[in-house]
């Protein structure tokens, strides 16, 4: 594996007939803006760019993205003169049908801005300063094409939004502030990018959040600690996909007196944790990466093998004791 530029990897996309483009499962807003952003600005350059996916991406996504590869369709990396993975830290979590031994063989490439990525690709650039892929992407794109189209421009705008909390989180410089200012200058259709974001919860979400934080909401360490499960019965009951979950966990994180925040949720045999911190002297990566997860510095994520929430609750608290008495 080699460490290159993003520029050089661009020049690398920009010069295959057809371009293959790769996430992590379960795409959030960084993911999918990174994908169709890159898909739009390669094929108005004559690549043809195809995204693949494992599975359609959640309900809010629908009206913005659209005409994505899923498993069924066929195709393959093989079919195509190189592909990128965009957004993942490591192939555990990349989605792909395909063994990770199957790409190493290709024309791989790798574009990053997690913490300790191991994505075995050919060449590969990883900026654990960015606030997200999509800032790279952009300011990359930017500086090739100073006429970006609003196409991408929205997209990569998009990705910005969700990783940076729509630029409230502490990952949002003056820097990432300059690069959204100059994708708005492109054209992009602010509007409909935030109405599906933020404005368009169906209402069984609103009614699974009531009733997270009346009956599940739990505090520990003297209120700095706020976590709840959301166990598969409150999802039936609401027909709530988890995969929809993507900024569930901050109304845990409003909370006044929380510092860390935690949901967790049944994953076959194991519990999947979701952390965040609002205090930069108290990351949750090393913890997550105590439980063989990973993520960035403030938000993260593992999986933990218990038995039941009880006994993840056993092996949690005195790890959140412990890092907020740090
Ligand atoms: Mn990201």
């Amino acid at each position: 594996m080699a460490e290159t530029t993003p520029s050089d990897l661009f020049a690398r996309l920009l010069g295959a007939k057809s371009v293959l483009l790769l996430a992590h499962e379960r795409p959030d807003g960084d993911a999918l803006g990174a994908l169709f952003g890159m898909r739009s600005f390669l094929r108005r350059r004559g690549v043809a760019a195809d995204v693949f996916l494992m599975a359609d991406p959640p309900y809010r996504y629908h009206g913005i993205v659209a005409d994505y590869l899923l498993p069924q369709s066929g195709r393959r990396a093989a079919d195509y003169e190189a592909t990128i993975s965009l957004d993942c830290a490591n192939c555990e979590r990349l989605a792909y049908c395909e063994s990770v031994e199957v790409l190493e063989k290709l024309n791989f490439l790798n574009l990053d801005h997690h913490l300790h990525n191991s994505i075995p690709a050919q060449y590969s650039y990883v900026d654990t300063e960015a606030s997200s892929t999509c800032e790279i992407l952009a300011r990359t794109a930017l500086e090739i094409d100073p006429a970006l189209e609003a196409e991408s421009a929205g997209f990569f705008l998009m990705g910005m939004m969700t990783d940076t909390g729509s630029f409230r989180f502490a990952n949002t410089k003056g820097r990432v502030l300059r690069v959204a200012a100059s994708l708005l200058d492109r054209g992009v259709d602010l509007e409909k990018i935030v109405n599906a974001l933020y404005f368009s919860n169906p209402l069984k979400q609103l009614q699974l959040e009531a009733e997270l934080v009346t009956d599940h909401l739990k505090l520990a360490c003297g209120g700095r600690f706020a976590y709840a499960y959301i166990d598969d019965a409150l999802l039936a009951k609401h027909d709530f996909d988890l995969r929809e979950d993507e900024g569930l966990i901050d109304i845990l994180r409003g909370i006044d007196s929380a510092v860390i925040a935690m949901l967790v949720s049944k994953k076959g045999n194991a519990f999947k944790l979701s952390m965040r911190s609002k205090d930069g002297r108290y990351p949750v990566i090393e913890l997550a990466r105590k439980f063989s997860g990973g993520g960035h510095a403030m938000a993260a994520g593992a999986t933990i093998h218990a038995g039941t929430f009880e006994e993840v609750e056993t092996i949690i608290l005195p790890e959140i004791e412990a890092l907020l008495a740090k």
